[in-house]
């Protein structure tokens, strides 16, 4: 009983906190609400960087994720051999006990698999030290969200959505103020004319504890509930302004969110699975307004 209490108080911690979000889908007019700029850092330590930001313009990477711009390795030519380019992207730290550092992105591969490969790394000691998400994240106790990914190398048609979660570094790092994510590519020395990493649609997003300005009277309702494929949610506070709506699992986990700006939503839900979902509403200052739940019966 006492375990109870503490699982749903803590997911009430979860749903009433305030996020900080920074963004960036590289085509300077991010959609999202509450969003702040992302700052890069384009290392030039090891000679040229083919990290670039604009449309690309190759031969399997003709296309963004959100029109026309990403972050790229070239826009237009090959990768080249021998190349290690770096780009840095810093965000600031709000929550330390108990939070949700969460890096999220879209991306497409081209490479030969293994000889040439992407990396990303996180630093919480302003570079001192960095972490390898995709070979340290058990060590360190980060959570994916969506797959687990093993490495980014190879060929990926579809567009891929990475997501991780790496709150538990800062266990380590209590004092840190500011989180740095490393993105490397590095090619072999072999040409074979490929694209390289693509990427879309960054977010980095900052869950606080913080519990302030929490108004549970703005009514929404969802229905059906229980609910096997779709969702309906009503938001009756809705006063022409855009929205922000995340989807958490039954443990407080981030699963996903959209912007709308509509009081009607309807949600898709195929390819969840059965279980207790809670979505939250974020208004466009960044506050806390409203949270649900439901449950998906399949
Ligand atoms: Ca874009
Ligand atoms: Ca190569």
């Amino acid at each position: 009983m006492k375990k109870l209490i503490f699982t749903s108080g803590l997911i009430i911690s979860i749903l009433t906190s305030n996020a900080q979000f920074h963004g960036d889908n590289f085509d300077g007019n991010w959609p999202g609400i509450g969003y702040q700029e992302l700052v890069y850092d384009f290392d030039t330590t090891h000679g040229l960087n083919i990290w670039q930001i604009g449309q690309p313009q190759k031969t399997v990477f003709n296309q963004a994720y959100s029109l026309p711009n990403v972050l790229i390795t070239d826009t237009i030519n090959f990768y080249p051999i021998n190349d290690t380019s770096i780009i840095m992207v810093k965000a600031p730290v709000y929550a330390h006990d108990w939070g949700a550092h969460t890096i999220m992105f879209y991306y497409k591969l081209n490479t030969d698999t293994l000889s040439d490969f992407g990396k990303l790394e996180v630093s919480a000691d302003n570079g001192l030290t960095f972490i390898n998400v995709l070979t340290q994240w058990d060590d360190y106790g980060f959570w994916w969200n969506g797959d687990i990914h093993e490495n980014f190398t190879g060929n990926t048609n579809d567009w891929n959505w990475f997501s991780i979660c790496i709150s538990s570094l800062l266990d380590s790092f209590p004092t840190a103020d500011t989180i740095q994510y490393r993105f490397t590519f590095i090619s072999d020395g072999n040409q074979t004319n490929k694209d390289g990493w693509i990427i879309d649609d960054l977010v980095i997003q900052d869950v606080t504890e913080s519990i302030d300005n929490v108004n549970l009277n703005l009514g929404n309702i969802c229905y059906p509930n229980p609910t096997s494929d779709y969702l309906t949610i009503e938001y009756k506070s809705f006063k022409n302004n855009k929205f922000r709506l995340e989807l958490y699992d039954g443990n407080g986990k981030f699963i996903n969110m959209q912007v709308f700006d509509n009081r009607l939503i309807n949600i898709d839900l195929d390819g969840y699975e059965s279980g207790v979902y809670f979505y939250r509403i974020i208004d466009e200052k960044n506050n806390f307004q409203t949270y649900n739940k439901f449950i998906i019966n399949k």
